[in-house]
């Protein structure tokens, strides 16, 4: 009879026992009468030790059978001792990188030109992990406040944040794009399920390669119906990564430790502060003089670094983004009379350590004032009629925001730049692997 496989982070619960190990040749030693193997497995890695033992290449996969013991210097604190040793499938090749010694800003551009086994490194695979933790929290805790999950178009036929940065595609014969965001169908899809969200990539043909932009990146959304204002949607959002990093700390505590990175504490309320209160506080305080009509990067890193300091808190929204600098679908601000105020919008960006991870905001639901916008934009309102109409049938208040899965990824463990939060980033040089 066959023993049952063993992970390699359960060995200690084997301590004396007899083990059956399957995984990857991480790393492996000839001393002659003595053969070393670190075997890497998707819980970890372990020593095996032998004699007389025919190693493979590294990345050979392999089976080991073997009595585990204490072993204070190995990883995990115990090593097996081989008895049996098969390899099931041999490597036929050395791997173009040595895997155990990989490290971030190491050659980046040799490590996503062989993703395909760079990926296996213990470093690289955990960032991958917390993010598939960041979107199982992220459904988890969705579904507890009642929201349904959608699936909508990546052909499109307009974009949804504006002409540029789509990507064109023919569509027999027809124009038609990728999705630059769910944000249309999303909208539309409130009058059916009221609250909703969507995990899916999204793409953008960013001009620039920059640390935090990719061409195809994974977009968490959500959209809530019957709010109040974009308070409600702050709100949500406050008590959704508070769950996320709840979770992270369940679930991911070593793949931190791996990477040297903490898990953020959650404020039970991020500070607010408005955008241009931010412009000027940034330039009182720090002397930073703000480009444009957002944040430029500097701003975003030292408005992050005051409310570290001052709040203590790794997160804060940005608020009330001025007409200028939001899409037409935005809900314009209110003045202090109930009149409408047509400089100011109720969009707002969440920035996490240094960085922008969201864009939200309370959306236009009233039919006139949305084909006003649309107008207004100077877009084609024949072409929006697959979205506008809807709003013609009783859409009440909402409003949602998208997370950047992988900016969220990098930030919270450290990681420089986007595309190593991607297991195959799409960036201005790269379609393969
Ligand atoms: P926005 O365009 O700001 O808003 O995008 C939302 C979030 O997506 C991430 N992001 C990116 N991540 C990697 N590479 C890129 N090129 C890239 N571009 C954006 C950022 C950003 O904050 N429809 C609105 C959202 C909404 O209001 O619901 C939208 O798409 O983290």
């Amino acid at each position: 009879q066959k023993l049952p496989r063993t992970l390699t982070r359960d060995l200690a619960q084997h301590d004396g026992q007899t083990v059956r190990l399957q995984g990857f040749v991480h790393a492996r030693r000839d001393l002659g009468g003595v053969q070393f193997v670190v075997l890497r497995d998707v819980s970890g890695i372990t020593q095996c030790v032998g004699s007389g033992l025919t190693l493979p290449l590294p990345e050979s996969s392999v089976e080991v059978i073997g009595k585990v013991k204490a072993h204070p210097k190995a990883p995990g604190g115990f090593e097996v001792q081989v008895t049996e040793f098969h390899v099931i499938s041999a490597a036929v090749e050395a791997p173009p990188l040595e895997i155990p010694k990989m490290e971030w800003n190491v050659n980046p551009e040799t490590m996503l030109d062989y993703r395909y086994v760079s990926l296996r490194g213990l470093r690289e695979r955990a960032a991958l992990k917390v993010q598939g933790e960041i979107v199982y929290g992220f459904h988890t805790y969705l579904r507890e406040q009642g929201f349904t999950e959608i699936s909508t178009p990546k052909i499109v036929s307009a974009g949804a944040e504006g002409g540029a940065n789509l990507f064109k595609l023919d569509y027999f014969g027809e124009q038609a794009y990728l999705a630059q965001s769910p944000q249309l169908y999303k909208q539309i899809m409130v009058g059916v399920f009221e609250r909703v969200y969507e995990v899916a990539a999204v793409y953008r043909a960013e001009e620039h390669a920059t640390s935090r932009h990719l061409n195809e990146y994974l977009s968490l959304d959500i959209e809530m119906g019957f709010i109040d204002s974009e308070e409600d949607v702050m709100t949500l959002q406050n008590g959704l990564l508070a769950s996320i990093m709840e979770r992270l700390r369940e679930t991911s505590a070593g793949e931190f430790e791996l990477l040297g990175a903490t898990i953020p504490d959650v404020p039970a309320h991020i500070p607010r502060i408005p955008l241009m209160e931010a412009r000027a506080l940034v330039t009182e305080k720090y002397g930073h003089q703000v480009g444009g009509k957002d944040l430029d990067p500097e701003a975003e890193r030292l408005l992050s670094q005051h409310f570290a300091e001052t709040e203590g808190s790794d997160f804060v929204f940005v608020t009330k983004y001025p007409r200028a600098a939001r899409p037409f679908y935005t809900h314009a601000d209110h003045n202090a009379d109930g009149s409408l105020n047509p400089d100011l919008t109720r969009g707002y960006d969440l920035l996490f350590r240094g960085i922008e991870i969201t864009s939200g905001g309370q959306r236009i639901h009233d039919y006139a004032m949305l084909m006003d916008s649309i107008r207004a934009y100077k877009m084609n309102p024949d072409a929006m009629t697959g979205y506008s109409e809807v709003f013609k049938f009783g859409m009440p208040p909402h409003g949602g925001f998208a997370i950047g899965a992988e900016r969220l990824t990098a930030k919270l463990l450290g990681i420089a730049n986007v595309r190593y939060a991607r297991a195959f980033p799409r960036d201005r040089n790269r379609l393969t692997p």
